[in-house]
């Protein structure tokens, strides 16, 4: 057992935690070193570059993106293209400690990496993810793996606790889907946010409706997150995925077992990214 009766419970009642040590410090070396590989294999593009299924560009930098100083942000699918992301997305501990929050079927929804290199202005704006991404029922987690040690100042997870058993919160503003909460809503639950920090190799389980985002990176130090999210085999998913793979719908743990659940919700349709991630999409709408 990965997570204590007490873990548990923190989960149901606050919607995520914590585990140390998810992945081995070999895994953390080798996805740290083939992350770094691809740092420099952006100082060579001035725009998004790479593709992943459906068209859009897989790697994507900051606005202020350089040959100098490189502001790769995100590389969608990191999965399908190294063999290391490949491993650590079917086998950590924070799968294991999955079932024992979600049962013993699990499987793979889709993953990316989120880096905040020094430098970067990367912020991402309060949302939840399930409005990105309704399923039939809401078990689903998002993993957030560290490979970089996180602390207070290089742009940690904020978590709003409990906010999952809160409402589904607009992420559709004067018609356009800017993929964060209404600020006024941001103000209200910010102060309230816990921040998930850990040394590398730690995950951060959180609900799909719990309310998150992070601020800048304000340190020298960067922050890059392997961020793999999962669902419970019986959530099937209600519209396309938004970060599309071959791995999609991969049995993780247990078995395929062909049923369906469903639970009532109420919420508007997600606009499916025609840029390369949320972060243009929320900055293209003054939400970065
Ligand atoms: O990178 C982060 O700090 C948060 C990422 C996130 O919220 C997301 O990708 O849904």
């Amino acid at each position: 057992m990965v997570l204590t009766e007490q873990q548990v419970e923190q989960y149901h009642e606050q919607g995520y935690v914590v585990v140390e040590n998810a992945i081995t410090p070999e895994q953390v070396a080798a996805l740290r070193a083939q992350f770094q590989q691809w740092v420099e294999d952006s100082r060579e593009h001035r725009k998004p570059f790479g593709e992943i299924m459906g068209g859009r560009a897989r790697f994507d930098m900051a606005p202020n993106h350089s040959a100098d100083q490189p502001g790769l942000r995100r590389v969608s699918s990191p999965q399908e293209i190294s063999a290391d992301y490949l491993a650590v997305m079917r086998d950590n501990r924070a799968l294991d400690a999955l079932t024992q929050l979600y049962g013993p079927n699990l499987k793979f929804n889709n993953a990316k990496i989120n880096s905040k290199l020094p430098g970067a202005n990367s912020e991402v704006k309060y949302h939840q993810d399930f409005l990105f991404e309704p399923h039939t029922n809401d078990d689903l987690a998002t993993v957030l793996i560290f490979l970089d040690d996180v602390g207070l100042e290089n742009g940690p997870l904020e978590v709003v606790p409990g906010s999952h058993k809160g409402p589904m919160y607009e992420h559709w503003h004067d018609g356009v889907f800017t993929g964060a909460i209404d600020d006024a809503i941001t103000a209200q639950h910010a102060p309230n946010a816990l921040l998930a920090t850990g040394l590398a190799g730690t995950a951060c389980i959180m609900h799909t409706r719990t309310l998150h985002g992070s601020a800048a990176n304000s340190s020298t130090q960067s922050r890059t997150v392997y961020i793999v999210e999962y669902a419970a085999e019986d959530a099937i998913p209600l519209i396309v995925n938004h970060i599309p793979s071959e791995q999609e719908g991969e049995v993780v743990r247990g078995q395929y077992t062909g049923r369906i659940r469903a639970t009532a919700f109420d919420m508007a349709e997600p606009e499916y990214p025609s840029d390369v991630s949320f972060f243009s999409q929320q900055e293209e709408h003054g939400k970065v």
